[in-house]
């Protein structure tokens, strides 16, 4: 019995490693051809794409950014059950288990090919996965049946080459992933570009309170703790050299731009904060850069949209996921951007690298477009993007809001002077003019703000708390420069943002 289950452990780990082989073949033959086409990831995010608004919801509430970490690793496990059903069938008949591989590849390729954009080239990775897998499980076979044969005639070398075999395909599986990340990497780096100085730069930031308020978030986010919001399982890698921008739609003339033509228009510099539609009332799916690209309009006047009736700008990125935003609004003046740079630097890759859109005042689902290679002008009546397919707000302006971040909720501090500070936002409504605190429903106290960084920055704010024991409730509220206050209402982050005040409770010993 025992026997038995170790036997067929045994034939299910061939399957597995089989398997394995298969996507670290793959995986290379994606970051050769094109890395958006690697079978697991295709196979995730149709996953994603699948999976219903509420149960997404539910796992951006519940692992955050691990979100799709999570959901990889429950597409793997899955595949990898299936693998091993196919080792363990290929004992007997080796013909059925191969047959097993074959349906798991050809799922993946389903995946692949339904991707928006797929070509035929996207599916050599399928078809490298679909000869290698059954290949690495014939051999196995093989060796593991020649080394029964063996063992029943009284010879010991067949252990040996099995031993052999199995270290060759882990060797091969390995070498297969490491080999696929590397060149996927070495191709399009963002830091091969150099930027052009902008014509119109940014005033010089002032001085935030990081140093002076210890736990509160700093003045102006580094590129590595920016939050990353997309709906990609992978970091894209798309090469400046091959990227284009394509502009048409209602306009008088079809444009399009390479990566040096839009690099030749003159560039501006701006503050702006991010902020997510997801991100709940106190949530860090809010950071704040400075941007360096070319004005929206500028771009957009070079195709002509004098006389159009469109009604939404239709943006794509380089897989053809798609993202809108209100013309009106993308155009009544605001610092809306094609983006190039991030804090002095090319785009990371995670933020959008080579352009990115930004545009003050929009949550990012409706504005931020990242990889973007298209803008289309069209009627919402005609094209839906993405999320409005998926019934979020296609008029999302970001809501005021102010965060603690020290504090932390539920932390025990000791009485006495303690600093309650964080920072809050009122992107397009002039900036933060105010911010307010109370503790245990008592009255609204003013806090003290942090230095301007402009209307569409965000603004640090602290204040002085006298803390005596026992347990109590922070809130804090902003206002905003036109005269606007951040509601107290609650509201989940669908359809069109979070609202509501971030209160906490902390203890003090
Ligand atoms: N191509 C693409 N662009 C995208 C997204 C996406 O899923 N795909 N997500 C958007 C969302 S929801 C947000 S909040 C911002 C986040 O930008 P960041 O990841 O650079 O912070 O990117 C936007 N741009
Ligand atoms: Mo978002």
């Amino acid at each position: 019995m025992r026997i038995r289950l170790l036997w067929t452990l045994l034939w299910a780990w061939y399957g597995v490693l089989a398997t394995l082989v298969g996507i670290g073949l793959a995986h290379l033959a994606a970051a050769v051809t094109d890395p958006a086409a690697s079978p697991v990831l295709a196979v995730g995010s149709t996953v994603i794409d699948l999976t219903p608004t509420p149960m997404k919801e539910w796992a951006i509430r519940t692992f955050g950014s691990a979100d799709k970490a999570v959901l990889v690793g429950s597409v793997l496990v899955g595949v990898l059950a299936l693998a091993a059903l196919a080792g363990v069938v290929a004992r007997r008949r080796f013909a059925a288990g191969a047959a097993v591989l074959v349906v798991l590849v050809a799922v993946a390729a389903g995946a692949v090919l339904t991707r928006p954009q797929a070509g035929p080239l996207d599916l050599v990775p399928c078809v490298v996965a679909a000869l290698a897998a059954p290949a690495a499980l014939r051999l196995l076979a093989r060796t593991q049946d020649h080394a029964d044969d063996g063992r029943s005639d009284g010879r010991s070398d067949g252990r040996r080459t099995v031993l052999l075999a199995i270290t060759a395909l882990t060797a091969i599986a390995a070498a297969g992933g490491i080999a696929g990340r590397l060149v996927s990497s070495l191709r399009a780096r963002p830091e091969d570009v150099a930027l052009p100085t902008p014509a119109d730069p940014a005033r010089p930031l002032p001085r935030g309170l990081d140093d002076q308020v210890p736990g509160i978030t700093p003045f102006r986010t580094p590129k590595g703790d920016f939050y990353r919001v997309d709906t990609r399982l992978d970091v894209p890698v798309v090469s400046a050299d091959d990227w284009t921008l394509t502009i048409d739609g209602d306009v008088d003339r079809k444009v399009t731009l390479s990566f040096d033509e839009l690099l030749a228009m003159p560039m501006v510099e701006r503050d702006i904060t991010l902020t997510c539609v997801s991100n709940s009332v106190g949530g860090p799916y809010v950071g704040a850069a400075r941007w360096l690209g070319v004005p929206l309009t500028d771009v957009l006047d070079l195709a002509g949209i004098g006389s159009t009736r469109a009604d939404q700008i239709l943006s794509t990125d380089f897989a053809g996921m798609t993202i809108s935003t209100p013309l009106d609004l993308a155009t009544d003046g605001r610092d809306a951007l094609v983006v190039v740079g991030m804090n002095g630097e090319p785009l990371p890759r995670e933020h959008g690298f080579p352009v990115r859109m930004v545009i003050p005042g929009l949550y990012g689902f409706i504005s931020a477009t990242k990889w973007l290679t298209r803008l289309t002008l069209t009627r919402y009546d005609d094209q839906q993007a993405y999320w409005t397919e998926r019934g979020w707000a296609t008029d999302a302006p970001i809501k005021i809001s102010a965060r603690i971040d020290t504090p932390k909720a539920l932390a025990e501090v000791d009485p006495g002077d303690v600093v309650v500070g964080g920072v809050a936002w009122a992107q397009e409504r002039g900036g933060v003019a105010g911010v307010q605190v109370r503790v245990d429903g008592g009255p609204w106290v003013d806090a003290q703000l942090g230095p301007d960084g402009g209307n569409d920055y965000w603004r640090q704010w602290f204040h002085r708390w006298s803390a005596e024991s026992g347990s109590h409730r922070i809130a804090v509220r902003a206002v905003a420069g036109n005269g606007e206050p951040q509601t107290a209402v609650r509201a989940e982050p669908f359809p069109d943002g979070a609202s509501g005040l971030h209160e906490l409770l902390v203890k003090v010993s």
